[in-house]
């Protein structure tokens, strides 16, 4: 397997071969496509379906080699090669995007969102058209959303019912402002750590939790540590499927608007995988000695409300809250 290092020297070569030449179009064009998740996953398996349909509909033109499982580093750091056109696509996490990208905050904060099908009904209308749109901002298209069901706490020590049974606990957190003022408010210590570092994280007690979905907490293993699941559903910070601006211009017109539209069809694909292996990551791991249990969601509620008051003193933050709340 190719290391991240030899990756981003060849990235490099690429990257000056394609100043130099500034098209023409290559005969065949194969995209790097990047994700943190493990095979099978219904982000990575969404991946491997667009390459297919790619390779299909542009008749062999442009394909997508896949870099699953964080082989190519940590989610901040594929945002900027991206960005810098090392790699093609980036599928991750609206948390890691909440500091460089504003408009991607409304999208992780809490008591947002009541339920998947309303996070559902705000991606696909005007606020998820305005956000995709912002990262044009800085070399990046934005391609697709994806869902990433309601993140909850889970830790090593003891069932959380109420804020209170988290005071003392260190939480890992994912690298965003918005979720280290998160679990503060609710009284844990925030630590922020890579996704690919949690599961030792929890093993050898640098952490006593973390908070995530039902999927991320099976595939990686997390839940052989962590024992308590609590159903907080405190934040629902769906995926982002990004582009390289720089990239795109080495695809002939025709084969972009392909790239989008299979990109924009690999969403109702990934919907049904995500809710099928909900059920099915739950089911395994709670048949795997974990516990789950339900919070008090008022107490939980009232506990975020200042992070959220907070960030509504934002103009945008707040168009897009009052937005987003109509469709509830
Ligand atoms: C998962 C998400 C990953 C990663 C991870 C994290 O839900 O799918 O892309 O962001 O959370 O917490 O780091």
């Amino acid at each position: 397997m190719i290391s991240r290092r030899q990756f981003i020297a060849g990235a490099g070569l690429v990257l000056a071969g394609g100043a130099l030449a500034q098209a023409p179009v290559p005969a065949r064009l194969e995209l790097a496509a990047t994700d943190v998740h493990v095979r099978g996953y219904p982000t990575v398996e969404a991946l491997r379906w667009i390459g297919e349909q790619l390779e299909k509909e542009t008749e062999g033109r442009v394909g997508l080699r896949l870099y699953h499982s964080g082989q190519l580093g940590r989610e901040s750091d594929l945002i900027d090669l991206a960005r810098f056109g090392a790699i093609d696509i980036a599928r991750v996490n609206m948390a890691a995007l909440n500091n460089p990208f504003p408009a991607t905050r409304i999208l992780c904060l809490p008591n947002v969102f009541d339920d998947t099908a309303h996070l559902r009904r705000a991606l696909d209308g005007e606020v998820g058209a305005e956000v995709l749109a912002a990262f044009g901002q800085r070399d990046l298209v934005g391609l697709a959303f994806y869902d990433s069901g309601a993140r909850c706490f889970y830790n090593t020590k003891r069932p959380i019912v109420s804020p209170q049974d988290l005071h003392g606990l260190k939480i890992r957190v994912p690298p965003s402002d918005i979720f280290m003022s998160l679990v503060r408010a609710l009284g844990a210590n925030p630590t922020p750590l890579p996704y690919g570092e949690v599961y030792s994280a929890l093993q050898t007690h640098l952490i006593d939790g973390a908070e995530n979905n039902w999927q991320s907490f099976h595939t990686t293993r997390q839940f052989e540590a962590a024992r308590y699941w609590s159903y907080s559903r405190h934040s629902w910070s769906p995926e982002a499927l990004l582009l390289s601006r720089r990239r795109l211009e080495l695809l002939r017109p025709d084969d972009r608007e392909r790239l989008f539209d299979i990109a924009r069809r690999s969403v109702p694909y990934m919907r049904s995988l995500w809710d099928k292996s909900e059920a099915d990551a739950r089911d395994y791991v709670l048949a795997h000695g974990v516990t789950a249990n339900e919070v008090d969601r008022e107490a939980f509620a009232s506990a975020a409300a200042p992070v959220l008051a907070h960030y509504r003193k934002d103009e945008q933050v707040e168009k897009f809250y009052t937005g987003i709340r109509a469709l509830a």
